[in-house]
């Protein structure tokens, strides 16, 4: 078995859970924040059978899309670029997925 740290766009986790639950896989929705944008994003914990790790993925490559966002860094004092300059554009996701051996898996 393996669990997918998935992180995603708020934007795409609708959309995306909605097809997880229609192919019959579970997941768990996490509020998280992005460490360069500083904005929010949806970290989703998605166990899966190694068998179907494929088909999950597949899943979230057909919903999950690649956009372009702006740096906030301007509004943080002396961060990145400094006060009042404008970066550029930068394109995130569709998903950054961590997979994950579970050596052991129970419900109880
Ligand atoms: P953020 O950290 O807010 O990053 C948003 C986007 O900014 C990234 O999109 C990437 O295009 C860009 N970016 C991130 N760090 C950068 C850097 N040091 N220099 C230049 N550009 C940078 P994605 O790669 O699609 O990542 C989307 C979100 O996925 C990230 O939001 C973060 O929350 C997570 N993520 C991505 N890679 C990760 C990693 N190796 N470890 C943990 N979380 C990760």
């Amino acid at each position: 078995m393996k669990l997918l740290v998935t992180i995603v766009q708020d934007q795409d986790v609708s959309s995306l859970l909605e097809a997880l639950t229609e192919g019959d896989f579970r997941a768990t929705k996490l509020a998280s924040t992005g460490g360069f944008l500083r904005t929010g994003n949806t970290t989703l914990l998605i166990g899966v059978e190694d068998e179907r790790l494929d088909s999950v993925l597949n899943v979230i490559k057909r919903t999950c899309k690649t956009r372009e966002q702006g740096d906030p860094s301007p509004t943080i004092p002396f961060s990145r670029g400094g006060l009042g300059v404008k970066l550029e554009k930068i394109s995130v996701g569709g998903a950054t997925v961590f997979s994950v051996d579970v050596e052991r898996f129970e419900k109880i």
